[in-house]
């Protein structure tokens, strides 16, 4: 087994070592853009010695943060900033990497501190959530959202796209897609948050059609010679683990 302190290779890149910072949300950005909490928070764990740095879930559209404090790169003006936090860790010694993802009907929530639930209706800060089928989370995050159109499932897609292009213009050299934790991505998958009759619901080939989809689109313009990699949710504690693995490990074989 190699040392935990050995590098790594993958595709072109070189990990020091085996140790990876998962993404970790700061709830600290302000309309998606870093602030001066992110610069000196990544370059310190890179100092640190980590081999790969991870930049926390960062929003593909305004809609698909998870809190309006959460990192965003929807549009071209968070570039920088975020371009910044890529050098920054790069020139410490570790690779730069980001996660990029849409919250589905867990977004529009209140900071951990001020309650993790979902801001309620009616707040200018709360927003309107979109998933699948309109089916709440449930518990804090009870907000009911809106169905998903044909064209809205288009329009996450080109999302994606136009995120990892604006992250590999970051100079991030690791790109992350978000398809875990009950987000919108794992929703699709889920039986319970997804009761489609059309092409993206039903069985498991139909649930797992939009993160197959969605993959493919950002793998068409993330480089080939770079780590390109999903994080995905599987077991949904229902009873049904051996049913939701089995469908998993055929979903990720497709991935
Ligand atoms: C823990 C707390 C808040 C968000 C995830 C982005 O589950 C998260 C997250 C984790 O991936």
């Amino acid at each position: 087994m190699p040392a935990l302190f050995s590098p790594f290779t993958l595709k072109s890149v070189t990990l020091r070592n085996r140790l990876a910072i998962a993404p970790m949300c700061q709830y600290s950005a302000v309309d998606g853009f870093v602030t001066d909490w992110h610069l000196p928070h990544y370059t310190s764990m890179a100092r640190g010695g980590a081999g790969l740095v991870i930049v926390e879930a960062t929003g593909v559209s305004p809609e698909g943060r998870i809190t309006p404090g959460c990192t965003g790169i929807w549009s071209d003006a968070h570039i920088e900033g975020l371009a910044r936090i890529a050098r920054a860790i790069e020139s410490a010694g570790a690779v730069p990497g980001i996660q990029i993802g849409h919250a589905g009907r867990k977004a529009s929530a209140n900071l951990p501190w001020e309650g993790d639930d979902h801001i309620p209706d009616g707040d200018p800060r709360a927003w309107q959530t979109i998933s699948p089928s309109a089916i709440a989370f449930g518990g804090g995050l009870p907000r009911v959202p809106r169905e998903m159109t044909l064209a809205d499932i288009e329009k996450v897609k080109a999302d994606f796209v136009a995120a990892a292009l604006r992250a590999l213009t970051a100079g991030f050299k690791w790109l992350e897609l978000h398809f875990a934790h009950g987000y919108l991505a794992q929703s699709f998958f889920s039986i319970h948050a997804n009761q489609r009759t059309d092409g993206y619901g039903g069985d498991a080939l139909r649930r797992g059609r939009f993160l197959e989809e969605t993959l493919s689109a950002a793998r068409e313009v993330w480089p080939e010679h770079l780590p390109f990699d999903a994080r995905f949710g599987v077991i949904e504690y229902d009873g049904r683990d051996e049913e939701t693995w089995q469908e998993s490990c055929a979903l990720s074989q497709r991935l």
